[in-house]
């Protein structure tokens, strides 16, 4: 996959040479590189910003810089890149980003991002993007950051652990909160008790059948206790009775009041 950022602060992206996402660009899995729309200006101050027509607060982003730079780079266009790049753009105004929607970018060739600063940038830079391919404003949630910086290393985290090879167990990618609508099941590891704490006994008894039911039983309870919006979108016909069961219990106490 090839991912391109265009931002005013390059500096912010940094950490996509860490960890996972370094790895995966070590590996050729991932071939990410980073623009300064600043370096798309072209005048004296580099100026990216004017003040917004009809009023009101705040500066807006001017669409020339960022027309030569989403211009330049559609022109790097390569072997296996598609013809233009999936254009997505960071926004507390943008459609919510998902672990579906992470699943959606991760199977596409070429992404990119422009990042957004003040109150944003100018409409006619997404409309005109639009000619060339898909454009999609996305945001993390119902908060307002200051820029589309850190979203980017979010949605980028999320997209490039899917990518074939990127995580080495490919289970672990099933066995995962949001993979099924259910949160994820409490984990423990040694030592058995610890600052007096024992590790719940069902899990050190061997019988796998009852360790799976304790797990089920553990996120069902966990997703109604802190995700009842999560809950509510589960098919009724899905649950068995034991399912039925778990839930019947107070549903703001875990078991270990572990919520
Ligand atoms: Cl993606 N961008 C900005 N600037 N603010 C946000 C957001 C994105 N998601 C939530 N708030």
């Amino acid at each position: 996959m090839r991912i391109d950022v265009v931002t005013i602060f390059p500096d912010y992206l940094a950490p996509l040479s860490l960890s996972l996402i370094g790895k995966a660009r070590e590996q050729g899995l991932l071939d990410l590189a980073v623009h300064d729309l600043r370096g798309f200006t072209r005048d004296r101050h580099r100026s990216v910003d004017d003040t917004p027509y009809g009023g009101g607060a705040g500066m807006v982003m001017r669409p020339e810089p960022w027309g030569a730079a989403l211009d330049h780079v559609r022109s790097l266009a390569g072997p296996g890149t598609g013809g233009a790049p999936h254009l997505l753009v960071p926004s507390p105004s943008g459609v919510r980003f998902s672990q579906a929607m992470a699943r959606e970018l991760a199977a596409q060739p070429w992404l990119a991002f422009a990042c957004g600063r003040y109150e944003g940038i100018d409409e006619r830079v997404l409309q005109d993007g639009a000619e060339a391919g898909p454009v999609t404003p996305v945001s993390l949630g119902d908060y307002v950051l200051g820029g589309g910086e850190a979203a980017v290393l979010v949605i980028v985290e999320a997209v490039a652990r899917l990518l074939p090879g990127v995580i080495g167990n490919a289970q672990s990618l099933v066995e995962e909160s949001h993979e099924d609508g259910l949160l994820e099941y409490p984990v423990y590891t040694k030592p058995a008790v610890w600052r007096g704490r024992e590790v719940p006994p069902v899990l050190l008894s061997g019988h796998h059948g009852q360790i799976e039911r304790w797990r089920r039983d553990q996120r069902l309870r966990r997703t109604a206790a802190r995700r009842p919006d999560l809950l509510a979108q589960i098919e009724p016909a899905s649950l068995d009775d034991a399912d039925r069961a778990a839930l019947a219990g107070d549903p703001t106490s875990g078991p270990d009041d572990a919520t």
